[in-house]
């Protein structure tokens, strides 16, 4: 009874409520509906406005202009049309245009055009940037390749290095070298230079020297081909072929260092020994060509004809060096010395008192406090002065009181790039490019980088070098004076 009497007002709140909900969700949809509306409203207004460059209108144009003005006085190719002010339109972004780098050989094919006197050099260049290549490779394959490690010591029965490769580059005999125990690496590489400056051309390169050789070799003899010792050559070449090599363990950077020479009236036949030495015994100011290559982040050659200097990087992918530092020039001073200050207690006077002003901030060249950067590669250390500015050394010590630097292999071609770069590199007493060598295996020390900062250090000797100096060091600058008129007499 009582359900009866309440089931007609039940009914009538159920349709009630019933209605009120849908009302609910579709105001609420048709709120949505309007609202989503209105927004594509407002959004395809704005996508007008977009085309007619109108929304940024009111954006203040100064800061559009200021954006791109930055933008485009850098790089033309990625600056954003100012007659167009909307950033965002894709038509108003000039496509990026990609710097068009000349090979190599392409480079040396022009260089050697222009100067009729480095024609013959071509093919030994060439050769030489190949041989970069193969190092390079090696370096990298150093460790899956077993590499590492001393090579065996062997008796020097003649023949000397010979190290079979495939044509990819890949070792397939490893065998002897004279002399000493050598890191592999040495081997290898010390073969792959060989090889290159000799084998590029009969009547080019008459010897080498190499760092890893105890003697000049003819590259008859490298190359096993008797015709070589008839036709002779007009160059001699020196090289250090991976310079630095005990970093390759630590996979820290590591470079080839070569330089050539012309030789001189009276040393140019090679069927004699004593002739073929005296070819090497020339000042480095001499020299026709010298260059490097530096396996690190990236794999590069520089290189310098006696005009200027010119920096190529390898492009993996192609395998071919690209002329990617045209002319190249160091900063004429820079905040960076590359020294081994370990060995700060066993230089001498000056360099101490250089090095001091240095981190005190109190040379004139650099003008503020310096910063150390040293990886005990010449050639990683050496281009990041090139590149960077600064001062890199190598001085006397106690314990080696000529330095540890080779002249012919390391100091002179890095002199002749420095100096070709606009920089400068000195023994502390004079140039490096004006030592008479006395032997091949010469060691000097050795100042490179830019010129103020060498100029600068050249005056901490002339200055703390002095005889009359009555510091507790006297005695190692009358040694210096004696070393001094020694080299640069
Ligand atoms: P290694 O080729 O024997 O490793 O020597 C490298 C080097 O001749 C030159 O590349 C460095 O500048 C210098 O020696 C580093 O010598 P320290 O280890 O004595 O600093």
């Amino acid at each position: 009874m009582l359900i009866l009497l309440f089931l007609p007002h039940t009914i009538l709140l159920c349709i009630v409520s019933s209605y009120t909900t849908k009302t609910y969700y579709h105001q609420k949809h048709f709120t949505f509906h309007q609202h989503h509306l209105k927004t594509t409203k407002k959004w395809n207004d704005n996508m007008k406005r977009i085309e007619k460059n109108e929304l940024f209108d009111n954006i203040k144009k100064e800061s559009i202009t200021k954006m791109m003005m930055s933008s485009s006085s850098d790089n033309e190719s990625s600056s954003i049309s100012l007659a167009n002010n909307n950033p965002y339109q894709p038509s108003t972004i000039p496509k990026q245009k990609k710097k068009v780098l000349k090979p190599f050989s392409r480079y040396l094919e022009i260089e050697c055009w222009k100067r009729q006197e480095l024609r013959a050099l071509q093919p030994v260049l060439q050769a030489v940037s190949d041989a970069c290549k193969q190092i390079n490779r090696i370096v990298q394959r150093a460790q899956t390749d077993d590499l590492y490690g001393a090579a065996a010591a062997v008796s020097s029965s003649g023949g000397g290095a010979d190290v079979e490769v495939d044509e990819n580059g890949n070792i397939i005999i490893e065998t002897n070298i004279q002399g000493e125990v050598q890191q592999k690496l040495d081997v290898v590489c010390n073969t792959f230079m060989m090889r290159a400056l000799c084998g590029s051309s009969s009547k080019v390169i008459m010897a080498i020297a190499s760092e890893e050789e105890d003697v000049v070799r003819s590259c008859c003899d490298v190359m096993g081909n008797p015709e070589l010792t008839t036709k002779g050559g007009d160059y001699v070449a020196v090289f250090d072929p991976i310079d630095g090599s005990k970093n390759i363990d630590a996979s820290l950077p590591v470079g080839t260092i070569f330089g050539i020479y012309k030789t001189q009236p009276g040393t140019s036949s090679n069927d004699n020994k004593a002739n073929e030495n005296d070819a090497f015994l020339q000042k480095g100011d001499q020299m026709v060509a010298a260059g490097y290559c530096l396996y690190s982040a990236t794999t590069v050659l520089v290189l310098t004809l006696g005009s200027g200097v010119d920096g190529f990087t390898l492009d993996p992918d192609k395998g071919t060096f690209l002329h990617t530092h045209q002319d190249l020039r160091i900063p004429a001073s820079g905040t960076i010395y590359s020294f081994n200050e370990a060995n700060f207690h066993d230089y001498n006077e000056p360099v101490q008192r250089y090095l001091n002003a240095l981190k005190s901030g109190l040379t004139s060249s650099v003008g503020k406090r310096s910063t150390a950067r040293y990886l005990g590669s010449l050639v990683a250390d050496v281009h990041n002065i090139l590149i960077n500015g600064g001062i890199f050394g190598y001085p006397a010590t106690y314990a080696n009181p000529d330095g540890k630097l080779r002249l012919l292999y390391e100091g002179c071609p890095m002199a002749m790039i420095m100096e070709q770069a606009g920089g400068a590199a000195s023994t502390g007493y004079g140039r490096i490019l004006d030592i008479m060598p006395h032997q091949i295996h010469q060691r000097i020390p050795t100042f490179l980088g830019s010129i103020e900062n060498v100029y600068e250090l050249d005056q901490f000797f002339e200055y703390y070098g002095d005889d009359n100096n009555t510091d507790s060091n006297t005695k190692d600058n009358h040694e210096d004076k004696e070393w001094m008129s020694y080299y640069h007499s």
